[in-house]
């Protein structure tokens, strides 16, 4: 058997071991439960061998939609020990049992690509989700713009899905840690190694977020604007121009009219809302502090994604790409987290430098539709060299090419299917 084939059937393999029954976790013992945007990206890459498989892993997904539209972060089918917070600390009330907040709205484009590559089934599937997809994006803008101000934010660092990013440490400082929290019984530091992980100090502050909204009972709007953290958030706020702009295309294919030009009202003041987290020292969109105005100070893969989104002036376009480029030759495993020129980065730890394949998977495909063929194609192939060089880890040192994190982990084998092959 070649390298190719191995890898492939590897990758198979490992969708195959992380399924619980119409779901995948995202690897076992550290994260046993059903994530949203490692779940799209987990129908990606059974899409290339199973499309049934594929479907039901997104139908799943939306079997856990609140009933204001929002499709929360985690799922909890099946109760583990194994990860906090559990249920028990979010208490949400919903049934199945689930998280208090979103995560990067990826599903309208999976959709679309997996409609776009199938057949009549694939139609057929996708339509019976496109009211509860529509739904969903409609509470991002209801719930995460209350003022309609064509930029969404979010709540919590995790509902970014780039936990720990320095790009947080403005809005996270001002998180003050309500004394009853008591101590806080991690599990994720006895399945990987702390240094590679966030501190007790960040942690504590996340948990005084879900306190904050399981008081108030996960009132959205309350939280957007009285809750301790409201960022600007790009990979989000990207995913959601991006997943707008593909709602529109299905509902065209669908025949709904109406959703179509909501959608591209929506694309269209979110576009000009980009200028607002627009940073000329960076040259790139970065996070923004939405309570203060203080925005995040490097260039990181989520400001990598507007070309994904079609975000920014062609000038802005021009200055990204050059951006991107010049740091594509500090790294040979890919796009990392934060910007290695800056004094803030780390290569080991989580969202502080690292390589995360699903982020690269989208920065690549921005830029080849922007005709940035080269670019993209290095990205696809340092992507699958981090494979190669270490196996199917959830995320790789930007220098080393080295494996971190959890092992076996679906979304690197789903994108190694999907795209990196
Ligand atoms: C956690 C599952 C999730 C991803 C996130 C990533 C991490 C969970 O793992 O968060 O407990 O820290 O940051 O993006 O969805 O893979």
């Amino acid at each position: 058997m070649t390298m190719h084939q191995s890898l492939k059937q590897q990758a198979i393999d490992i969708l195959r071991m992380n399924d619980r029954g119409g779901y995948t976790v995202p690897t076992a013992r550290l994260y046993p439960y059903q994530w949203e945007w490692d779940s799209v990206f987990a129908a990606l890459g059974f899409a290339t061998f199973d499309r049934d498989r594929a479907w039901e892993e997104i139908e799943t997904l939306f079997s856990g939609q609140w009933d204001d539209g929002m499709v929360p972060h985690i799922i909890f089918h099946k109760t583990d020990p194994d990860y906090f917070p559990g249920p028990e600390m979010w208490k949400s009330n919903t049934v199945p049992p689930s998280s208090g907040h979103s995560q990067p709205p990826v599903a309208a484009s999976a959709m679309l690509t997996m409609m776009q590559t199938g057949t009549d089934m694939d139609r057929e599937r996708a339509k019976a989700l496109f009211h509860k997809l529509y739904a969903w994006h409609r509470w991002f803008h209801t719930y995460r713009d209350p003022d309609n101000t064509g930029v969404v934010g979010i709540i919590h660092p995790w509902e970014s899905g780039r936990d720990n990013c320095p790009d947080w440490d403005i809005g996270m400082g001002r998180i003050v840690v309500p004394d009853d929290l008591g101590d806080l019984p991690r599990r994720d530091i006895t399945h990987v190694d702390p240094s590679e992980r966030p501190t007790a100090e960040q942690y504590n502050r996340y948990l005084a977020i879900v306190k904050f909204g399981h008081e108030c009972q996960w009132d959205h709007l309350e939280i957007a604007r009285n809750g301790p953290f409201f960022m600007v958030d790009p990979c989000v706020q990207f995913a959601l121009m991006r997943g707008d702009r593909d709602l529109a295309e299905l509902a065209t294919e669908f025949g709904e009219p109406g959703i179509r030009d909501e959608a591209e009202a929506w694309l269209k003041h979110s576009k000009a809302g980009c200028d607002s987290f627009w940073s000329d020292d960076v040259g790139g969109h970065v996070a923004k502090d939405l309570r203060t105005g203080g925005l995040s100070t490097a260039f990181t893969n989520a400001s990598a994604m507007a070309l994904y989104a079609d975000a920014g002036s062609p000038d802005q376009q021009k200055r990204l790409t050059a951006e991107i480029a010049a740091i594509l030759d500090h790294c040979s495993f890919g796009f990392p987290s934060w910007d290695p020129r800056d004094a803030q980065f780390e290569s080991r730890r989580y969202w502080r430098g690292p390589i995360w394949s699903v982020v690269n998977y989208m920065i690549g495909i921005g830029l080849s539709e922007k005709g940035e063929t080269a670019l993209a194609e290095r990205l696809r192939n340092d992507t699958r060299r981090a494979v190669e060089t270490s196996g199917f880890f959830e995320y790789f040192d930007p220098l080393t090419g080295e494996g971190l994190g959890g092992k076996l982990f679906t979304w690197t084998a789903a994108i190694h299917l999907a795209w990196a092959m």
